[in-house]
This record gives C-alpha cells, structure tokens and sequence, in this order.
C-alpha cells in the first residue's frame, strides 16, 4: 500500500474536498483502459463563487497518455484557474517527460490549492511534485479519498512498483456454483445486465486474458459490444501453451482489426505458431510450470513491460484457479445468478470454494448489489502495489 503522505494534517479535509475529490476520481475512471502505459488521471479546478464552489476546469489524461489531467483542466480554465483549488487523483508530476512537469504548470497558472488522492509510486515522481508545489507555496493536502484513488490507480501502482498489470478476475456463477456445461458451448448464466457490466469491465482494461479452453469451447470474440465502444475493446490474450488456437478461431480472423496476443511456451509446435503469425496475431513465449502449465506470472510481466497496467479474465476455471492460487489475482467481481445448471456443470474455480473466496481476509467487499436478477459480489485485494 502507497503510505499517505505526512501533509495531510487532520481539520483541513473538508466535506467540499471529499466531495470534489469523489467526482475526480470518476472523471478519471473515463480513461481506465486508454490512457496506458500512464495512469488516467482526473483533475478538477474549482474556485470560491458567491452561491458556492464553481468548476472552472475539468481533465481526464488522454488516450495514450498524454497530455496529463491537469494541463487539460488548466487549458480549461485559463485565467479562472488563478487562486484555484486543484483536485488531482495522482500526485501531479514533477519530471521532464515528453512535456514540462505538472506541478510546474500549476504554479505557474496561480492555483492556490492542490488537493490529491495519492502520492505518485513511480521513481521519477515519489513525493517530488508535492514538495515542488509546497516549495512554491501553495496549500498541499494528500491522502484525500486515498484508499479510492488508489483502486482507480491500481494498475499505475501494481506495474511501477512490481512489474505486472493489476488483475481482476470476471467470473458468472449459477446458484449450483458453476459457469457452464461440459460440452454446450456457452450457457447463458447472467442476465442481460450481468453481461452489460461484463462488457464494461472490457472497457476499463486494457486487455482481456482467456485459456485456450475458452477459445476452443466458445470461439469467443472477446470484444466489447456496448453501443459505440467497439473501439474500445481491449487487447485479446491468450494462454495457449501449445499453441492450440484455430486459425479459423474469431480472435485470429479478427487479430488485424483487434490486437490478439497468442502466450505459447517455449516447445510449442512451430507449425501451429507461423499460421498465427501469419494472421496477425502476435505471439509471446513464457515458461511452463512444473505442472507443464503456462506460468501466469512470467506471462503477465510480459504484459507489465509492454505497458500493459489493466488486465481482465474471464476465466476459464483453470486459468481463474491458477491466478488465485498464484496470488495473482487482484480484484473479482463474482457475479451470482440464481439459475441451476445441473447435471455435467463445469466447477467455476476447477475445485476451489468460491465462499472461502470471499471471506479471504486477503480480499475486502468494496460492493455487493444487484445486477438485474443477479448478485454481484465485488472483492479487491487489501495490499495494492
Ligand atoms: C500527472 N498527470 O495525468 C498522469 C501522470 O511519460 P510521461 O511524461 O507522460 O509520464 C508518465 C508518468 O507520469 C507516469 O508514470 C505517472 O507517474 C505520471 N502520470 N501524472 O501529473 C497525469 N497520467
Ligand atoms: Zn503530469
């Protein structure tokens, strides 16, 4: 866990703050999935009015990561933003990158306050913003809706600080405790809503990881089909140890016009993998367990230095198991419907009690609400990072 930065003094955190801050950190939740491999911040300029507070400025970072969420909300503002307050989910930067520092600009643009959810982990910030800002004497406060900011900015964390995206884990569970039937294809356990949070979860990722049991039983497209998000469905994963996808499979007919990534180990036929290749699909190696199973670690470092800081899976059963029994699962999102499967039902986690799961003290409920006809049971990992 990011420590919360020692500035904030208790009685300076107001309401109005909390607030603010609230609405920051769903204005950066806009960009989860499209901002990587920088985190989406939001950032909102407010100033005193005679009937209350006024926003002057608003920002989300950008896709593909620039510019950052407060140069957005500063253009916004122009003049209004002297004697501002500034609310920013993330510590504002304070190194040369592609452009000038954050903190800099909002120095220079006269903000008076800067109120922020979470210091930044990543080296070349760390507390150097805040104390830049500080230094130029403006009014910092930190640690404000922290715990919040840093749910937002769990895949920024989990990548700077070890290498890998941060990992939720979607799975559909039939009151007899399955996710489908041997052999049947996809059977339809949630409800229409169920499906249209599934579909939103592929949008806040910003890749989406299968087993090659999924692809072979369902042909899947993996792609998200809300209206008008087309473009924003995330990069297909694959865990294909011996590389047993279709060419004819729907993610590699498609893998030109929606990135595919194949994971094949090291001794995977060559024969099956040039096809793919050929398709479009890219192609990844990592190790075999001792199990002789792809090993979800090294696979998901792969994905950290790409730049990848968000990943989705949707199972299968073994894949959802080996992510949990490896730890490397972050956040779930069990979504309980209260239809039976019966007979020849497929176990949702190969053998694991979902239960157990769920009272893990590894794990926190940071939501449990219906979803349609549905339940869904939202857990997140106490220690992110
Ligand atoms: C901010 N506001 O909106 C974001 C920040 O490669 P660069 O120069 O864009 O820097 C990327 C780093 O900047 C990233 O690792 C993170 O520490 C910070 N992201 N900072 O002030 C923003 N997205
Ligand atoms: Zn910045």
């Amino acid at each position: 866990m990011i420590p919360v930065s020692p500035r904030t003094q208790p009685g300076l955190v107001t309401e109005t703050d909390r607030r603010f801050m609230a609405a920051a950190i769903a204005l950066g939740r806009r960009n989860n999935g499209r901002a990587w491999p920088n985190p989406s911040v939001g950032a909102i300029l407010v100033r005193k009015g005679p009937a209350g507070p006024v926003v002057v400025g608003r920002g989300t970072t950008a896709p593909g990561g620039r510019p950052h969420a407060e140069v957005i909300a500063l253009g916004e503002a122009g003049a209004a933003a002297r004697g501002a307050t500034a609310y920013v989910t993330l510590e504002p930067c304070a190194h040369h990158g592609k452009t000038p520092p954050c903190s800099e600009a909002l120095v220079r643009e006269g903000v008076s306050r800067v109120v922020v959810g979470i210091e930044d982990p990543d080296p070349r910030v760390r507390g150097k913003g805040l104390d830049l800002l500080a230094r130029h004497g403006i009014t910092v406060v930190s640690g404000v809706l922290a715990r919040e900011a840093e749910r937002l900015h769990a895949g920024h964390i989990r990548r700077v600080l070890s290498g890998r995206p941060h990992v939720s884990l979607k799975l559909a569970l039939s009151a007899d405790g399955f996710i489908g039937r041997a052999g049947d294809g996809q059977v339809a356990i949630s409800c229409p809503l169920s499906k249209a949070y599934a579909h939103t979860l592929r949008v806040e990722n910003e890749a989406i990881m299968v087993g090659i049991g999924t692809v072979l039983a369902d042909d899947p497209e993996l792609t998200c089909r809300l209206p008008g998000l087309l473009e924003r469905s995330p990069i297909r994963v694959i865990a294909d140890a011996d590389a047993r996808t279709p060419p004819a499979a729907k993610i590699v007919t498609s893998a030109r016009a929606i990135p595919t990534w194949i994971v094949v180990a090291p001794d995977a036929p060559e024969s099956r993998v040039g096809p793919l290749m050929d398709a479009g699909c890219r192609i990844f190696v990592a190790e075999r367990t001792a199990l002789g199973r792809l090993d979800l670690s090294d696979l998901l470092f792969q994905l950290g230095r790409e730049g990848i800081t968000r990943v989705v899976s949707e199972g299968g059963a073994t894949i959802a198991r080996s992510l949990l029994e490896a730890g490397l699962a972050d956040e779930l999102h069990f979504v309980h419907s209260p239809k039976v499967v019966g007979d020849g039902g497929v176990p949702a986690l190969a053998g694991l009690n979902v239960a157990a799961i769920e009272r893990n003290p590894r794990f926190e409920v940071v939501e449990k609400r219906r979803l349609g006809d549905d339940t869904l049971v939202h857990l997140f990992a106490r220690e992110i990072g």
